[in-house]
């Protein structure tokens, strides 16, 4: 596989320079300043998985025809923009969520001169993906659907974001109405359509592809999803810190994560108890002592099965798709993330 990395990286200092020179504002030194170290802050310090998707997707789809300079910059920057979503969306979930780290530094809102300017700068990011889209994308046939096709997924996935925060509504903490299908629902939606789908429909649209044609395609991209989210959930406890770049917040803000789901359908009547009192309390001592009763539960080896049982599953999904360019394609997402640490 060509490492597109360095080519990738290019195309951002691109971007970033046509954003910060955009004639749709008469940008003063300030401001022009302020939004240079806000993207650089937010934007490329990631794994880049997703952005990288866009381009290595496209070529696996072109069959080993050389790309064109051109096609080589213009996936790059549907792969940015998918990067400035997901940068759009951790600005704001990193509140909502009271995190303190992220991409192992302050999350943003955190800087002290920043606080509640991280909303607008969130704003920002969301509004820099059309202004990307419309200089370079403008007079291609397919530029109404990647329009449309941003949009429908910032919808899903702030409707998934809707799901997980409502669930955990202080008041109403209850841990009754946790389930496997509730969590499944959340993460779809939350997740996978951003992170999984959006990255390979865009490379399809490039090529030319009508998206309707390829529901199967993105059937196997949203079970993908599902398990790396998961993945996230058990990252959150399990995960080192150093490692994942952030501390987990999942068990004191009461999330409907996969490992409490685990954990209930696991425990017994007394387990369940100590669940229902502590899980979503904010002080160490409480917080300690549920990672302590995932342990005893030994959900660590749980989800070891089900990793390599999604594994498996989904390899045979992709493995019954009839195309073998885009059977390469699924692969090579589920290479990269098949027992991730990070
Ligand atoms: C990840 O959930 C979900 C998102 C980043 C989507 C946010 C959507 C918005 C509309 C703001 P998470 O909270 O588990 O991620 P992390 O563990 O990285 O904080
Ligand atoms: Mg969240
Ligand atoms: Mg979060
Ligand atoms: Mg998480």
């Amino acid at each position: 596989m060509t490492d597109f990395k360095p080519k990738f990286l290019e195309v951002y200092s691109v971007l970033k320079s046509d954003l910060l020179n955009d004639s749709a504002f008469d940008f003063t030194q300030d401001s022009r300043q302020w939004l240079d170290k806000m993207l650089d802050y937010n934007v490329p310090g990631g794994k880049l998985n997703r952005g990288l998707s866009v381009i290595d997707s496209y070529k696996l789809l072109k069959e080993g025809k050389e790309l064109t300079d051109d096609e080589v910059f213009l996936a790059c920057a549907l792969g940015w923009c998918i990067e400035w979503l997901q940068a759009y969306f951790l600005v704001l979930d990193d509140i909502m969520d009271n995190s303190q780290t992220r991409r192992g530094q302050p999350c943003w809102y955190k800087i002290p001169k920043v606080g509640m300017i991280a909303v607008n700068d969130g704003v920002l990011l969301r509004n820099h993906i059309p202004r990307i889209l419309k200089k370079y994308f403008r007079s291609k046939a397919y530029y109404v659907d990647l329009i449309d096709l941003f949009n429908e997924v910032e919808f899903q996935t702030a409707s998934g974001q809707m799901i997980d925060l409502i669930t955990t509504l202080v008041g109403e903490k209850d841990l009754s109405k946790y389930s496997l299908s509730i969590h499944r629902r959340i993460v779809q939606y939350k997740t996978a359509y951003y992170s999984f789908y959006l990255p390979v429909a865009c490379a399809l649209l490039m090529i030319g592809e009508n998206l309707d044609d390829h529901v199967n395609v993105k059937e196997i991209l949203i079970e993908m999803g599902t398990y790396f989210q998961v993945q996230d959930d058990y990252l959150d406890c399990f995960g080192a810190p150093e490692v994942i770049g952030k501390i987990g917040t999942d068990i004191e803000d009461f999330k409907c994560s996969w490992l409490v789901v685990k954990a209930l359908e696991l425990s017994n009547d007394e387990q369940k108890k100590f669940l229902y009192e502590s899980y979503g309390k904010e002080d160490h001592a409480s917080v300690s002592k549920v990672k302590e009763l995932y342990r005893t539960l030994k959900l660590e080896d749980v989800f070891a099965d089900y990793e390599s049982k999604s594994y498996e599953k989904l390899i045979k999904f992709i493995e019954a798709h009839p195309s073998k360019a885009v059977q390469e394609v699924l692969k090579s997402f589920l290479g990269k993330i098949y027992k991730r640490k990070k």
